[in-house]
């Protein structure tokens, strides 16, 4: 809470192309919190940098990452869109908390075990870290609940954790978070292996559907995703891709599994497959449109960047003020 009004934050790493997974699990549900709450929405470039980034990608990347918040209904005038890298108190607050996290909490991250074996032969303190940058992201903003899909849960629950350790100690520091997961599309599966999570970075370019694919690349993946040997277009146990496919239809059309199990009854997965790429397609294609016209504006972006870091920076330096106050830190002026 920051006086009156409940805050929402929420942030998407510039570390890949935007996937679908990112939108329906993430993205589309931003604006929805934009009426009721402070939104502050970041684009985590700090994030980011613990895998290896070519410098000249991660920068293009920011600003398209940018420009896709703002296609995806985030109104800037309504909501702080911002770059963490321009507000330096994450980083300053993130100190702070690495101080008030546990070895063993960071050590029992599943991201931080799952990247680490990714990414075998770079396992940064960074990587391990993370989850502190990201409680610092949340906390600098007294923010009451954290729009994410469910893969960041566990991430937030830490940040729960370690906002009530430091306010045990120092009472009344940080509002205590609330993860919220949406129903649908919490967690969309690669179309490769719909075992895995669909995560911008794979190296598979078929597991992946992007935000910014056009149609025919949409269809063509969805026609090759990975089902079973089954013909029926059912939500059951073992049938993973099927699943996931009818939970991305569900996500696009509003329709239940009923309805869509009724719609494609005597039908085979050629047809549904088709029918999920084409709802994909024009759901996708005025985010599309609006994207184009955004990212071509390249001074406006910074304008945003601009106005937005200013924006967040003044509340963050106030809670960092009152860490940093509570802690024993000399303030001077
Ligand atoms: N497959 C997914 N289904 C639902 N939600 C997802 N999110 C990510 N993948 C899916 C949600 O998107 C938000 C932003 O994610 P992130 O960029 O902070 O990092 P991530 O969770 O690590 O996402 P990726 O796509 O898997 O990135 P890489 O490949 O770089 O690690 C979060 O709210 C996340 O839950």
């Amino acid at each position: 809470m920051l006086g009156e009004q409940k805050i929402c934050f929420s942030g998407v790493q510039p570390s890949g192309n935007l996937t679908i997974g990112n939108y329906l699990g993430a993205i589309r549900n931003f604006a929805t919190f934009s009426e009721a709450y402070k939104c502050f929405y970041c684009v985590v470039d700090q994030h980011a940098i613990t895998v290896r980034q070519t410098p000249a990608d991660l920068r293009r990347r920011t600003y398209e990452t940018l420009a896709l918040y703002m296609a995806c209904g985030l109104d800037p005038e309504k909501n702080t869109l911002y770059v963490q890298s321009h507000v330096p108190a994450h980083a300053e607050l993130s100190w702070i908390l690495n101080c008030y996290t546990m070895f063993g909490e960071l050590s029992r991250m599943t991201q931080f075990k799952d990247k680490s074996s990714k990414h075998a032969d770079n396992v940064n303190a960074g990587l391990f870290t993370y989850p502190v940058l990201m409680a610092s992201d949340i906390l600098l903003y007294q923010t009451d609940v954290v729009p994410v899909g469910i893969d960041q849960k566990q991430h937030v629950e830490l940040c729960r954790n370690i906002a009530e350790r430091f306010n045990q100690v120092f009472p009344d520091t940080f509002t205590v978070p609330e993860p919220i997961i949406p129903q649908n599309g919490k967690k969309i599966m690669s179309l490769a292996d719909p075992t895995k999570k669909m995560s911008k970075s794979d190296e598979n370019q078929n597991a992946i559907v992007y935000i910014l694919d056009d149609r025919d690349t949409i269809i063509r993946k969805f026609r090759r995703a990975v089902t079973d040997s089954d013909t029926a277009v059912r939500f059951a146990e073992g049938k993973d891709g099927i699943n996931n496919l009818m939970t991305i239809y569900s996500c696009f059309t509003g329709k239940n599994m009923d309805e869509i199990e009724r719609e494609f009854a005597g039908k085979g997965y050629g047809d549904f497959k088709l029918a999920v790429g084409e709802v994909t397609a024009d759901a996708l294609a005025p985010v599309q449109a609006r994207y184009k016209e955004l990212l071509a504006d390249k001074a406006g972006l910074e304008a945003q960047m601009k106005r937005g870091a200013e924006e967040a920076a003044y509340y963050a330096r106030k809670t960092l003020s009152k860490v940093q106050k509570k802690l024993g830190f000399v303030q001077i002026r």
